[in-house]
């Protein structure tokens, strides 16, 4: 099934292997760095970027695609949404069924908040569920929360809010207890040692993971204690609108049953964004490792609501998507692969850099090999560099690859790729939205009693995260948000529902001379094919 090119030059792999397993590609310096991704980083290409003219970040330039979506028109626009019969009356309203949702609806339930937890899909449907390689923890003799600051502070570019990063680093340790606890079932030594990996722009081995389905593991875990718990889920019900009480506080949500279409309101003393990312934007055309509903909302849903956003022309392009076979082109390769020895060789066999340089290094690094080096491997979809899997067990042992990354083992498996004996071609995929809305430490926005958790969240990873910190943000700031929306609903008395602020963000933008028929939240990906 392989092309004759693809097969010769697997072959030069093969006979550079012995060597590249030995070699040790330097590290690039900081002036490589700066000077690799201002010439080759997605995020650096001025064409693919628009500067919003309406909102809390006028001025300020995020994708094309967000933009339009940020700018667009409401789905309520042309509805008459009667607010004065909430279909749901509760405490704290979690929009999002993945893992910062579901942390935060625990410790709401736990903090004795009558909490509701809506989901355009089922809980479960997220970015959390597709992460495979680890979460990051300093809880190791030779490591220190401190030691995690520096990493993920440097691998970020030194402007993450410090005050957000302190708090993910020192919580860290705890939130693998309470996911231990809960039932996560670790990687673990036969003494009960949590086995713990590097990843890229990590100084220690604090990978925690569950062979190579940590976040399906962690979903599992955290969607069973919510059902366990008896928190309502209303699932197949996309939040469309927030509502805003009289003084502008948040206060609810309009959502809309995605099989009927049937709209109904949530009124709620606080509100939690739990939304996610954004890979189904296919920013740039990338394909993407994200799951199906990850097309931004709670980016809209705050900013229509007067949220600031923080680092939102950031994204980042994981390194490994599969680039072949088509089947799974863009699906993730998780980055344990190279933790493990596996290292990223051109066409001619060469390896071309440290295959733990931080993501965006390393995706930069692989486009311009592919790019201007002209050291890429052609495919049916594109263009690719060799991942050398059959390393891992050369330098780890026989057996290695079924028991540390079965999944990966599997899936190139279904298409008759054994991963054991032939290396993957590789290409960056979009995987994360490094930037989002921007909150305190407390988690809340700048919209009173509108707090925001995981992958919507901006500022806590700057400009580039490094792995297994987003499984880690999920669980310290999902549950953080929980605990003081909870808190905070016992103060809060609800005022007259509105959507003022929605008309006056549409007569804002027509005012900027935007008139769009383009509809968000988006709320799904259109991948029908156009009628020729
Ligand atoms: O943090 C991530 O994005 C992650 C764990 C991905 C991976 O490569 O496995």
């Amino acid at each position: 099934m392989y092309t004759e090119e693809m097969l010769a030059s697997m072959k030069k792999v093969e006979a550079a292997r012995e060597r590249n397993t030995d070699l040790e590609p330097r590290r690039m310096t900081a002036e490589e760095k700066e000077t690799l991704l201002a010439t080759y980083h997605p995020d650096y290409k001025q064409g693919e970027f628009a500067v919003l003219q309406v909102g809390p970040n006028k001025g300020e330039k995020v994708p094309t695609e967000l933009a339009a979506l940020l700018q667009g028109k409401s789905r309520v626009a042309d509805l008459t949404v009667d607010l004065t019969h909430p279909a749901y009356d509760v405490d704290v309203l979690v929009i999002g069924g993945g893992g910062a949702g579901a942390s935060a609806a625990i410790e709401a339930h736990n903090a004795g908040a009558n909490v509701m937890v809506v989901t355009k899909l089922r809980m479960g449907d997220a970015n959390t569920m597709m992460a495979e390689g680890g979460i990051q923890a300093a809880d190791k003799p030779n490591d220190s929360p401190a030691q995690h600051f520096l990493d993920a502070y440097g691998g970020g570019h030194f402007a993450a809010k410090k005050e957000l990063l302190y708090k993910l680093v020192t919580e860290a340790p705890e939130a693998i207890l309470w996911l231990n606890e809960l039932g996560v079932e670790f990687d673990k030594a036969p003494d009960g040692t949590m086995i713990t990996t590097h990843g890229g722009g990590t100084s220690r081995k604090r990978m925690h993971a569950a062979k190579d389905y940590s976040g399906a593991e962690i979903m599992r875990t955290l969607r069973d204690e919510v059902l366990n718990l008896q928190i309502p889920v209303v699932d197949f019900t996309a939040a469309i609108e927030l509502v805003l009480d009289d003084k502008g506080h948040a206060a609810g949500a309009v959502l809309q049953n995605m099989e009927t279409g049937e709209i109904l309101v949530a009124k709620a003393k606080t509100v939690i964004i739990a939304t996610g990312g954004a890979g189904r934007l296919h920013y740039q055309g990338f394909p993407t490792s994200n799951h199906y509903g990850a097309t931004a909302d709670g980016l809209v849903l705050g900013y229509r609501a007067g949220a600031k956003l923080l680092y939102a022309d950031t994204l980042q392009y994981h390194p490994t998507g599969a680039a072949y076979p088509q089947q799974i082109f863009g699906a993730l390769v998780t980055e344990k692969v190279r933790s493990l020895g596996a290292k990223l060789i051109n066409a001619e066999g060469e390896a071309f850099m440290h295959p733990l340089e931080t993501r965006d290094v390393s995706a930069a690094s692989i486009i311009r090999e592919c790019g201007d080096r002209g050291k890429g491997v052609k495919t049916p979809e594109g263009v690719g560099v060799w991942l050398d899997t059959p390393m891992i067990e050369r330098k780890n042992g026989a057996g290695t690859i079924e028991k540390r990354i079965p999944a990966m083992l599997r899936m190139f498996g279904k298409y008759g790729i054994d991963i054991r004996k032939e290396p993957i071609l590789v290409y960056p995929t979009l995987h994360y939205q490094n930037g989002g809305l921007d909150i305190d430490t407390d988690g809340q926005s700048g919209v009173e009693n509108l707090f925001v958790a995981g992958e919507a969240v901006g500022g806590i990873h700057d400009r580039n995260r490094l792995m297994g910190n987003s499984l880690l943000d999920i669980i310290v700031f999902g549950r953080n948000a929980g605990q003081h929306a909870a808190a905070k609903a016992k103060q809060v008395t609800v005022g007259r529902l509105s959507l003022d602020h929605v008309q006056a963000f549409a007569a804002a933008c027509r005012q900027a001379g935007i008139e769009s028929d383009v509809v968000s939240p988006k709320l799904l990906p259109n991948y029908a094919r156009k009628a020729r």
